[in-house]
């Protein structure tokens, strides 16, 4: 069984959104036409409580981007983002839905940061999605969405450390930093992750 994983594929995360990934709106259309050729689609949501500790607005005179620490992790902070309930915390409104079975929320824990979809970051919680992919029979899990140097990375890394044939789908992922995608592709290849193209799966029209 081969799944097909989109991750925080959602308003913020788009141009024109609070923590916007350059062009993340293109990997749409390629993303719905590639739904159909997968056994089982399932989806991820990024999904803050308003106290999160990773918004620079809830640390006093600290700016978004800046680097702090969370239980003794480094820590990027954003701008407030996919807060539940908000407009912007919702799936892109042009993604197709229809065929997701499931979403897995993460990142409601307000004290740590939840970049995976398996595990927060740190591994405090699990979400539970490796056992739902494991109970469906999934050996193959490709993955699409945003942002490829955060969650999508970090995904990558849990899924090769899970046991799945991991695939990155590259022109179905969009980075906030070009370097932050560099080191975060030769480090899902050297963990024995593969990088491909949409154009490697068959699509139909
Ligand atoms: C993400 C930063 C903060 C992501 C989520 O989806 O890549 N990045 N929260
Ligand atoms: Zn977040």
């Amino acid at each position: 069984m081969k799944a097909l994983l989109l991750i925080d594929i959602q308003n913020d995360f788009l141009p024109g959104g609070a923590l916007a990934v350059p062009e993340g709106d293109l990997i749409i259309p390629i993303v719905n036409q590639l739904q159909p050729e997968f056994d089982l689609v399932v989806a991820t949501q990024d999904w803050h409580p308003a106290s999160h500790k990773s918004f620079a607005s809830n640390h006093e005179g600290k700016s978004p981007f800046e680097m702090t620490e969370l239980l003794g992790l480094p820590q990027v902070l954003w701008p407030d983002h996919c807060q539940q309930g908000t407009p912007g915390a919702n799936l892109a409104p042009a993604l197709e839905a229809n065929k997701i079975e499931a979403i897995f929320r993460k990142g409601t824990n307000p004290e740590i940061d939840s970049y995976s979809g398996f595990y927060d970051n740190g591994r405090l919680k699990s979400t539970g999605l490796a056992d739902y992919l494991r109970g469906k029979g999934v050996r193959q899990l490709y993955l699409s969405g945003l942002a490829a140097d955060y969650c999508v990375y970090y995904s990558a890394v849990d899924a090769l450390q899970e046991g799945f044939d991991t695939f990155v789908i590259e022109d179905t992922i969009r980075a906030i930093s070009q370097e932050g995608y560099a080191a975060a592709r030769a480090d899902i290849l050297e963990k024995g992750g593969r990088i491909i193209q949409s154009s490697a799966l068959a699509m139909r029209d």
